[in-house]
């Protein structure tokens, strides 16, 4: 990904091999050679005091956490910012997230995108929701391996950093700006998400990041933000999880039926490992026509991906790690079984032969 970024641009015409358009690619160039504070300032020169701005976010952590901040640089140099997302947010920490630390987020159908002179998406593209393919944005700041069919005037897109929550860091760094307990919060659980504890993606510039943010940040809320993973009403799929639970050798299975969200069948997969001498946690559930099978495992001797795909690989998409893995199988590629009486037995016998 990040080697495009070295490649020579062919200006004679309108667009490089890679297909990225001219323009973009001089403007990544451009922002590539200033400093943090002339990236500041030169963003910030977008922008009169008498702009209506809306940030765009398809919202999770470090886009919530990103556009949080993009409104706190702007706040007292535009009359408005607002921040709209298209997508329903189901992760419940990230309800938890946008609640505790009220970050102020409205559903993009619900704005009148005309109303507002500037407009900036971040943790994204243009080209990558088709509700931000309709708008025209002035500032472009991401951290995804750079797409084509758009342009804007003022385009950051850094592919090698694990998280846009860091390059906004260093802007609020350059610019001079106080953050607040629950801007530094927003922006340290960012860069956490995207970098999966530093074990995916990650310069260095995100882990000096995050410890410039270490120091702001409150412990309390990262802590509740970070284990608040399940809904009162999902509460009662632990009682059927218990209830349905088949355990042999070192085995757990459960079917819990029908859910609403299917993340409740991770939740409740990963507390099932923490019990000593399992070695495989199977839940399976039904989420619209689907069986979906969240497999984990210990890791030692045992690869969960390998597992799913054998099992369900030929019915279904299947995959994953060694430790973790799922399964998404429409019921219809499965003639034998009835989903409405389907149980935690029925589970067990797609094991059968390759478990013994
Ligand atoms: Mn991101």
């Amino acid at each position: 990904m990040a080697s495009e970024n070295g490649k020579k641009s062919n200006q004679s015409v309108h667009t490089e091999k890679n297909g990225v358009d001219v323009s973009v690619s001089n403007s990544i160039k451009a922002l590539r050679r200033l400093s943090n504070k002339e990236r500041f300032r030169s963003f910030c020169q977008l922008f009169s005091r008498e702009d209506r701005v809306l940030i765009t976010i398809v919202a999770d952590p470090d886009s919530m956490a990103s556009a949080m901040a993009v409104k706190r640089i702007l706040s007292r140099r535009v009359q408005e910012v607002v921040i709209a997302h298209p997508n329903n947010i189901k992760r419940v920490n990230n309800l938890a997230m946008r609640d505790l630390l009220k970050i102020p987020l409205v559903r993009l159908k619900n704005v009148k995108v005309d109303e507002f002179t500037k407009k900036i998406v971040v943790d994204s593209q243009p080209s990558h929701h088709p509700d931000f393919q309709k708008i025209e944005f002035d500032a472009v700041i991401d951290h995804h391996p750079l797409t084509t069919g758009w342009a804007a005037n003022f385009v950051d897109v850094r592919p090698e950093y694990g998280a846009v929550s860091s390059m906004i860091t260093e802007y609020l760094k350059a610019g001079g700006i106080k953050l607040s307990v629950a801007l530094s919060t927003a922006l340290f659980y960012g860069i956490k998400v995207d970098t999966q504890n530093f074990t995916a993606k990650t310069t260095y510039a995100d882990v000096l990041c995050f410890q410039f943010l270490f120091k702001h940040i409150n412990h309390n809320l990262l802590k509740k933000i970070e284990t608040a993973d399940i809904r009162r009403s999902e509460l009662k799929y632990f009682k059927i999880a218990f209830d349905a639970m088949k355990m042999s050798k070192n085995r757990i299975y459960a079917h819990l039926g029908r859910v609403g969200n299917p993340d409740i069948l991770v939740v409740v997969a990963d507390f099932l490992t923490h019990v000593h001498e399992i070695g495989w946690v199977i839940i399976s559930g039904q989420y619209g026509e689907k069986l979906i099978v969240i497999f984990r495992s210990d890791g030692y001797k045992k690869d969960a991906g390998k597992l799913a795909q054998k099992v369900f690989g030929k019915v279904g998409s299947a995959g994953g790690h060694r430790q973790s893995a799922r399964a998404e199988v429409p019921f219809k590629n499965l003639p034998d079984i009835d989903p409405k009486t389907f149980d935690t037995k029925g589970l067990q016998k797609f094991f059968k032969s390759v478990l013994k």
